[in-house]
């Protein structure tokens, strides 16, 4: 093989207005180039953002030069590859246009040898500005598109918003818990490849029938060839070997070599086995020969993923089968890492879906208004057995459907699936993020309110173009290219009929559910309970990030909830408005800011345990449960569990417990007793011994009860329903809290307290925690005791990591230990390593009133 390929880099950037040229980052971004220059402050500090618009009005070029030797001319293909232009970008190569890119969700690819010298090349790459380039589209189209989320004013466009003509990631517009930052740049890799004789471009391991005893395959390659070939191709997996003889013509082509694989490891995802995984590699061989004269390898997992939608009793099913096992669905919905999508490194990567896994997730939903992501983050999912619900980039809006547009998505959807369909881990790819029921075209007083400034010519052709994208050409791209796995139209959606009845309906029995009833509409946490849909597909609860990731963008004067810079880092109008008043209704009153930080975690975590014991004690009429949200972009008030650090708020610590293989699950309904359940997501049976202890604040033991109980596998059982004045037998219900316990063979699989009063009315004492180093744990394990009762403690370590636990209440008297374990950080191989915590600090509650 003489194929030969090479990175192009050491580029330079400038401003096209401007002269001088400065050192520029590719992959990056403009304004990632600008900050590393000294030319701009840090984008995410203070109210930086709001004077830093200027920069998607500028035009921006890129430009580089390489060297070629004789060595590439003798190859008869050279070919320029851009794996990704964000995204208006004409190209030119010693001074010839080579390409004009308008997706930054493409590969391009271009024949560049007629262009080339020996020696010294010259290529430019110039960035038209996404938003000039837009408003006369925007003009031409005669009415505006919905897109809420787009901050058009705040980048200086009034009501202009151009986001939805342009193929490119929504949120960089804003977004409700995201910056307006409209990047242009060389957002991944630029190759020269050399090629002769025939190429392997693609390489498929189409899935026809996996079960445990046999898995039937095709390994499909692509294959193009300047010249008539003939020869062998070769597929292996270092077991087994298959091979057919192939004749290619010029062009480009598939071949397919059917593959059995006997006795299979299959692909599982967290709680129902191991994630195995197989490599495969496909060579070309010339008749005769050995040596191979192309290759491509991929690696893949065996496994058969389904979504099943049968008509029941109560509506229809929306759960996922892997391999034949239904599937509960835990898990957060993603969105990118960062508004500067070349910063994310591979360990902020592995420290995202590292989390996901250490929290009991089996599933994320990569949102659709951000990216495709990036190979590493599904290689991590495979790797971790976490399911991806992928949503193609569309959000909450309408999009235009002119023949440039749909060709353009058509284009992308074929690059994306082409690029995913090998991992395991995707399970659905969704067209789209609530546009569905935003629109509701088929109910006139539902939805966002969007149709009712149209006329009904232009609501039809504004749906025709829906249409358009997402019931033909993503579907039929999914059909076409996806090996088998499934499309769902919309997220939340009800079923794709084509009436009325089509809409996402909390109450049909049906479809998923976006539930925001509780935050957006100001309903009280207990709606959880009464608003569970067969699939959860978001909901969520925002709160503040920890004091120390604040102080990165904003000093101690700005620290008020309406400062200019709090305001500035709250990107939903009302939030930090609506934290307040959920917590004047659930929570004591913390004495000064600082502690109104940490409450709004508590609050948060309160509020997303509420929802995922409902879910998950709905099971299997409920088979999903995805919060909202799991990571942020930058650091922001959010929904998210875990801060832009990569630091764990309460949140992600509730979660952690609340999505335990067994968990308890303790609810008091209005109107009835109280009923203490286990769900069991083990695929066996288990017998456990549920204790309830009820202790007053100083930890006298008021009251005892012990109970057998027998979980079927995969199921959801009520242990005991009792009264309040049971347990309560007079006493006062501020001072008492019932504590459970559930053991299997002796070990403590789940404990919960459960408080008589609201979180508010408790008369909490003042407590004492002590803590005490674990003889040669070497500093990473920690036992804490109280001297009476101390709710949501928080420990917080000077290193950077997680605990084994954290903010949890402690009975007096009852000692907890916990590990702690570092950030692996970017020199080591693993997310986290056990290790000394630096100076601890343990608060509870009471310190914060
Ligand atoms: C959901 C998401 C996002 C948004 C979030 C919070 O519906 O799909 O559009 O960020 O709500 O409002």
């Amino acid at each position: 093989m003489n194929n030969r390929s090479y990175v192009i880099n050491h580029w330079s950037f400038k401003a096209c207005d401007e002269t001088e040229w400065k050192p520029a980052r590719v992959p990056g971004t403009v304004h990632t180039d600008l900050f590393r220059n000294g030319l701009i402050p840090n984008p995410f500090d203070g109210t930086n953002e709001h004077d830093l618009q200027w920069i998607d009005r500028k035009d921006w070029e890129y430009e580089t030069s390489f060297e070629l030797d004789e060595a590439w001319f003798a190859l008869p293909r050279l070919e320029l590859v851009f794996d990704g232009l964000d995204t208006y970008a004409d190209v030119t190569v010693n001074g010839v246009h080579v390409l004009s890119a308008d997706n930054m969700f493409r590969v391009w690819r271009i024949d560049v040898k007629p262009l080339l010298q020996q020696g010294t090349n010259k290529m430019v790459v110039r960035f038209r500005s996404p938003i000039a380039e837009d408003l006369p589209k925007l003009e031409g189209l005669g009415y505006d598109l919905p897109a809420p989320n787009d901050q058009s004013e705040l980048g200086g466009l009034g009501d202009r918003r151009v986001s939805v003509f342009a193929r490119k990631a929504p949120y960089h517009y804003g977004w409700d818990w995201g910056p307006r930052f409209v990047t242009s740049g060389i957002w991944r890799e630029v190759r020269l490849e050399g090629w002769c004789g025939p190429v392997i471009r693609d390489l498929s391991i189409r899935q026809d029938r996996v079960n445990a005893s046999v898995a039937e395959l095709t390994a499909v390659a692509e294959v193009e060839t300047a010249e008539r070939w003939e020869g062998q191709l070769r597929v292996t997996n270092g077991e087994q070997t298959w091979e057919r003889s192939v004749v290619l013509e010029p062009g480009t082509q598939a071949v397919e070599v059917p593959a059995v694989i006997s006795e299979p490891k299959l692909w599982w995802c967290r709680g129902l086995g191991e994630p195995a995984m197989y490599n495969f590699r496909a060579e070309l061989v010339a008749n005769g020969g050995q040596a191979p004269l192309a290759e491509a390898s991929v690696r893949t997992g065996l496994r058969d993923i389904k979504l099943v939608r049968e008509t029941d009793a109560a509506g229809a099913s929306f759960r996922f089968e892997l391999n034949g096992v239904p599937v509960f669905a835990k898990g957060a919905n993603h969105i990118p890492n960062d508004s500067f999508l070349t910063e994310v490194t591979d360990e902020r990567y592995r420290h995202e879906i590292a989390s996901a896994a250490e929290s009991g997730m089996n599933m994320l939903r990569v949102w659709g208004g951000g990216i495709y992501e990036q190979d590493v983050f599904y290689e991590l999912c495979d790797e971790y057995g976490i399911l991806v619900w992928q949503d193609f980039m569309f959000a909450c809006s309408m999009y235009p459907g002119d023949p440039k547009f749909l060709d353009s998505v058509t284009h992308e959807a074929e690059d994306n699936i082409k690029r995913l369909r090998n991992h395991p881990c995707i399970a659905l790819w969704c067209g789209n993020n609530e546009i569905d029921s935003a629109w509701a075209h088929y109910l006139e007083d539902k939805g966002w309110g969007w149709k009712q400034s149209y006329t009904t010519e232009q609501r039809e052709k504004l749906w025709a173009d829906y249409e358009a994208v997402f019931h033909e050409i993503l579907p039929k791209a999914v059909e076409r290219l996806a090996n088998g796995v499934a499309y769902w139209p919309s997220s939340p959606l009800r079923r794709l009929t084509g009436d009325e009845f089509q809409h996402a309906n909390e109450l049909s029995g049906e479809g998923d559910i976006h539930y925001w009833g509780v935050w957006h509409a100001v309903e009280p946490f207990d709606n959880y309970n009464l608003r569970v849909g067969r699939f959860m597909s978001e909901y969520g609860f925002q709160s503040f990030p920890e004091l120390k990731s604040v102080l990165t963008y904003a000093p101690e004067s700005e620290l008020a909830l309406e400062s200019d810079i709090m305001l500035a880092h709250q990107k939903n109008g009302r939030g930090n408005q609506l934290i307040k008043e959920y917590m004047d209704l659930y929570l004591p009153t913390p004495k000064d800011f600082k502690s109104f930080l940490y409450m709004s975690q508590v609050l948060q975590a309160e509020a997303i345990r509420t929802a995922i014991e409902a879910h998950r004690r709905n099971k299997p009429y409920c088979m999903g449960t995805l919060y909202w949200q799991m990571n942020d972009c930058w650091p922001v008030a959010s929904w998210a569990g875990m801060d832009y650090y990569g630091r764990w708020k309460a949140l992600q610590y509730t979660v952690r417990r609340s999505f335990r293989e067994v968990m308890l699950a303790i609810s008091e309904p209005e109107s009835g007793p109280i009923s203490v359940s286990v769900v069991s997501d083990l695929q066996h049976p288990v017998e456990a011994q549920l204790r309830l202890s009820l202790y007053d604040f100083q930890g006298t033991l008021l009251k005892e009860q012990t109970l057998e109980v027998r979980a079927a596998a995969d199921s959801v059982v009520e242990a005991v329903v009792f009264a309040r004045a049971e347990w309560l037998e007079g006493r006062d219900p501020r001072q008492v809290v019932l504590h459970a316990i559930l053991e299997i063979e002796g070990q403590a699989v789940d404990s919960k307290p459960y408080y008589f009063a609201s979180a508010k009315e408790l008369s909490l004492p003042t407590a004492n925690i002590t803590v005490q180093e674990e003889a040669g744990s070497g500093g990473s394990r920690y036992t804490l005791v109280s001297d009476a009762l101390a709710r949501q403690v928080w420990i917080s370590a000077e290193e950077e990591g997680i605990f084994s636990d954290n903010y949890f209440d402690l009975i007096p008297g009852i000692p907890v230990t916990v590990e702690f374990r570092r950030r692996g950080g970017e020199s080591s191989v693993e997310p986290f390593v056990a290790g000394n915590p630096g100076k601890l600090t343990v608060r509870s509650m009471i310190d914060f009133v």
